[in-house]
């Protein structure tokens, strides 16, 4: 089994992507550091992030001991979640048509579920001005995806297989569905995954990861 001898280095905030890397590398327990980017004064655009994340977004991360035991940097939280779930060998099934089922939720997270409701997040909780088209067509859509993975969870306990990355990409999304304008009782498989993983100490942990930056810095300072 693959070990971590140098801590990987999370460059990310607590936001529902960020969650997914702080819960894989909880969930892993490999030593790890966290670096705050602060989106709201414009971290994503310095030069030294930029340079580890050129789309300006969180997540990125480095890993000192990269495949050829060379740093190697990583943004994209699929990639990074895959890179990690390869690397040591959990959360990722090992047979093919396995894996073909993990990454297309995996892709669906990313493509889908995560870009809609950030839209729906920007347009009915940050946006100045409330434009009713713009928040009923993310809330409306939001509601559809939600449908999407309440069925592919229906007599399930986990989104594609053995509890995987592709659980791992979506729950710091979906436990916000109060916001999203969502009603939780039309999606019972959903709430039962939510509290299924809920009940997850790493997954717990992962996502209060960043909340008070002070209470992590000292966590870290004590490893
Ligand atoms: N597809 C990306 C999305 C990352 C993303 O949207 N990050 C947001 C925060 S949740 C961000 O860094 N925004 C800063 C910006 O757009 O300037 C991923 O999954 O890693």
């Amino acid at each position: 089994m693959t070990t971590q001898t140098k801590p990987l280095e999370a460059h990310s905030l607590p936001t529902p992507n960020g969650q997914k890397v702080h819960i894989v590398l909880e969930e892993l327990g490999v030593p790890w550091t966290y670096h705050r980017v602060d989106i709201g004064k414009g971290d994503q655009f310095k030069p030294e992030f930029l340079a580890i994340s050129p789309n300006n977004k969180i997540p990125a991360i480095i890993d000192p001991e990269g495949p050829d035991g060379q740093p190697i940097s990583i943004f994209e939280s699929g990639a990074i979640l895959k890179y990690l779930a390869l690397k040591f060998g959990q959360f990722y099934p090992t047979d093919p048509r396995s894996q073909v089922r993990v990454d297309e939720w995996v892709f669906w997270q990313v493509g889908g579920f995560g870009p809609m409701l950030g839209q729906n997040h920007h347009f009915a909780l940050f946006a100045k001005e409330k434009i009713p088209y713009a928040i009923n067509r993310y809330v409306t859509e939001t509601k559809r995806l939600y449908g999407v993975l309440d069925k592919q969870l229906a007599g399930k306990d986990f989104v594609a297989g053995d509890y995987s990355i592709a659980d791992i990409m979506s729950i710091g999304w979906a436990q916000g569905w109060e916001r999203q304008g969502q009603n939780i009782e039309q999606f019972p498989n959903v709430k039962a995954w939510l509290a299924r993983l809920g009940e997850r100490p790493a997954v717990a942990r992962g996502l209060e990861i960043g909340k008070d930056a002070e209470v992590l810095q000292a966590r870290f300072n004590q490893d």
